[in-house]
């Protein structure tokens, strides 16, 4: 196991991507706060955050390449399928359930995100059933060079899952294929410490969930999830080794839950109001906006800029997503059966 430690800078990231990330990380942020209000105003119905995964998120996506590489993420990635290219009112559209919900078309809950366009495969509500899945779209790459009708060449698969689900069982048989097979998966592990109310020590026998590479016979790595820099190289030096063949990483990334495990759980029963306080020091988009302004890469007028057009995107988005229909109760059943099933 490897640790990668926090760097803050990168051979390949410039100033332009730098305040790419931060702007990426922020519009993850003010989405995710304005669901929790929309929630709490009894519009939307259910809200799991990605707040404190920011930084992991964001940075693990922009070493991916949108719509070549296939990503299956689970329900906190807000962060990496904005970087994929979902636009804010597409997130929107899936939160209120509509039409434009890119997702199922208003089908799912909230945040099983899913976009055909651009390679990101939808996932259901048990935990991890996605794990098998990019398993198997590694193996399409590798022996048919093809998925799901398109030509992949040097693809990779990207997953992701909490640390609680990684210790599922379909978990270990997806990385146990793939380190057979040298498949290029890519297994991201954003490690917050709980699932739900239990704590990481009531759920496994080890420190680093990346530990258990070493039993599929590939590398795992352990990230400061809360640096978005080191959680880009981590994830591009995976994807190189990936795309050269030489098999699956996992990468596990340290993360924070700044909320609650959802918008339906309580977590001042389980965690004390010191350790939220403490956590909340070490937010990964204010240590981030404050490391860019150390640079002099980020100015105060910049940031404010950066803010104002942000909050106008969410309000808009929200705005459409509101705005927008329902789906026709007449097309409840379609996309549910296929529909020119060869016999
Ligand atoms: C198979 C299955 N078991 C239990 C649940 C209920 N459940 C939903 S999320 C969750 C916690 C998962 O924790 P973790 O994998 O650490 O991810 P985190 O939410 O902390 O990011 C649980 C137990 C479920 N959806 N599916």
């Amino acid at each position: 196991m490897t640790n990668v430690q926090p760097s803050g800078v990168s051979a390949s990231l410039e100033r332009d991507d730098l305040l790419a990330i931060y702007e990426l990380m922020l519009l993850s942020r003010l989405l995710d706060e304005r669901q929790w209000i929309l929630n709490r105003q009894g519009k939307a119905p259910f809200v799991i955050s990605c707040q404190g995964h920011e930084a992991a998120q964001v940075g693990s996506a922009y070493a991916l390449k949108p719509g070549k590489d296939w990503v299956l993420p689970y329900y906190r990635d807000l962060g990496v399928v904005l970087t994929l290219g979902f636009t804010p009112t597409e997130v929107m559209m899936g939160l209120f359930a509509r039409v434009g919900d890119p997702n199922s078309a208003g089908r799912q809950m909230p945040a099983h995100y899913g976009h055909r366009k651009l390679n990101i495969i939808s996932q259901s509500s048990p935990t991890g059933t996605q794990v098998p899945h990019a398993a198997g779209v590694g193996l399409a790459i590798k022996i048919r060079n093809e998925v799901a009708g398109k030509i992949v060449d040097d693809a990779v698969a990207w997953v992701s899952f909490g640390e609680g689900t990684s210790s599922q069982g379909e978990i270990h048989e997806a990385m146990n294929l793939a380190g057979t097979h040298k498949l290029p998966v890519i297994f991201v592990c954003e490690n917050n410490g709980y699932a739900i109310s239990v704590p990481q020590r009531q759920q496994m026998g080890v420190e680093d969930v990346a530990d258990r590479a070493a039993g599929y016979g590939f590398p795992g790595v352990v990230v400061d999830g809360s640096d978005p820099v080191a959680c880009f190289e981590a994830t591009q030096a995976a994807v190189e080794r990936a795309r050269r063949g030489d098999g699956p990483t996992l990468i596990e990334f340290k993360c924070l839950r700044l909320t609650p495990h959802s918008s339906d759980d309580n977590d001042r029963t389980y965690r004390s109001p010191d350790e939220i306080k403490a956590m909340k020091q070490h937010d990964p988009v204010i240590m981030f906006e404050a490391h860019l302004k150390a640079e002099e890469i980020l100015t105060d007028e910049k940031e404010a800029e950066i803010r104002a057009r942000i909050k106008q995107q969410v309000n808009e988005a929200t705005a459409a997503a509101e705005a927008a229909a329902h789906p026709d109760p007449s097309t409840l059943f379609d996309h549910i059966y296929a529909d020119n099933l060869k016999r």
